[in-house]
């Protein structure tokens, strides 16, 4: 592919991620032992989770898409012309080519993912299948500040630029956490930006704990392919037969938690550092907050973004997509 790619260079798979290794080191040295869920997203993790996608029981992407597709057609009136599109935690951008289909005033589109391999293989599918939609992907720690591509040409203003934050991945953020990366997603965007975002929200355990623990075993491997990583990347020596899968829903936190339990006791090295667990012992590996309207309107304002229009699942999700500006 030849256009104007912005792309950081690929990480090689054996070149271990300092961060990574930081993050892992640290976290299994806690009482509570934890790892940051952006870890599980490498090549064979997006991909699992683009299988979790497909599972019946996972209704966010389902229920996101069939909004998405009813809002997409009114999308560029509403907004009266989008120059780009940035998508923040882009995976397969499945959904943006709901998005891209509709907007015929676009000139680019930004993916911003932090598995490489799999963001460049998106990337060259989306620019073979939109040649007029210049693609720019930047492989990025979006929770991090970032820089956006140049776009060549006439620089455009920051009004044209439509941020897009879909699969409530914001639910991976604490609320606080959340409005920091808001805030920053501002300060990123520019003055007069906007930003379509999905948000997640039943409380319903009869919903949430099969989405995140799913019959055939899918999210489970998603879990436990957190291990496999840290294996081959940091030299760990863990067992995936002595975890199980756990998701667990927290009504006081409004959250579903994600643990790895240990299954006995025993002992873990990772970069010949040596980790003790005891039996049923768990890694926290995820949260994922459901924030109702109110609550993630609230951080919205705290942001210093206002809703101009939202649309809800009028079924038992509520899940809810809002047009920020
Ligand atoms: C990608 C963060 C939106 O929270 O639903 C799915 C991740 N984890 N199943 C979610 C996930 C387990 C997903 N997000």
């Amino acid at each position: 592919l030849s256009t104007r790619y912005n792309v950081t260079p690929l990480t090689p798979a054996f070149r271990v991620d300092p961060q990574f290794e930081a993050d892992v080191l640290e976290g299994l040295d806690d009482d509570q032992k934890h790892i940051p869920s952006i870890w599980l997203y490498d090549r064979r993790g997006s991909e699992i989770f683009e299988e979790i996608t497909e599972v019946a029981e996972y209704y966010p992407t389902r229920t996101e898409t069939r909004l998405l597709a009813g809002l997409a057609p009114q999308l560029e009136s509403e907004i009266g012309g989008v120059h780009s599109l940035i998508e923040i935690g882009s995976g397969s951008s499945r959904k943006t080519r709901l998005l891209l289909a509709a907007m015929h005033s676009l000139a680019r589109y930004v993916p911003v993912d932090i598995s490489a391999d799999f963001l460049r293989d998106a990337a060259a599918g989306l620019a073979r299948d939109f040649p007029g939609v210049a693609v720019q992907p930047v492989v990025a720690d979006f929770t991090a500040p970032f820089a956006l591509p140049a776009s060549d040409g006439a620089t455009h203003d920051s009004a044209g630029n439509l941020g897009f934050f879909p699969g409530s991945t914001i639910g991976n953020f604490t609320p606080d956490a959340a409005i920091d990366l808001m805030t920053q997603l501002g300060r990123t965007l520019g003055p007069r930006s906007r930003l379509l975002i999905g948000v997640d929200t039943t409380q319903d355990p009869a919903l949430l704990i099969p989405a995140y623990d799913d019959a055939a075993g899918v999210t489970a491997e998603f879990n436990l392919n957190l291990l496999d990583r840290i294996n081959r990347e940091l030299d760990g020596d863990f067992d995936r037969r002595d975890f199980r899968h756990l998701a667990r829903h927290d009504p006081q936190q409004g959250r579903i938690e994600m643990h790895l339990v240990s299954q006995r006791a025993h002992e873990v090295h990772v970069r010949g550092r040596s980790f003790a667990f005891a039996a049923g012992e768990t890694i926290h590996t995820e949260n994922c907050y459901k924030y109702s309207p109110s609550q993630f309107l609230h951080m919205a304002h705290a942001a210093h973004w206002r809703c101009e229009r939202s649309w809800q699942d009028g079924g038992r999700t509520g899940f809810t997509v809002y047009l920020l500006r």
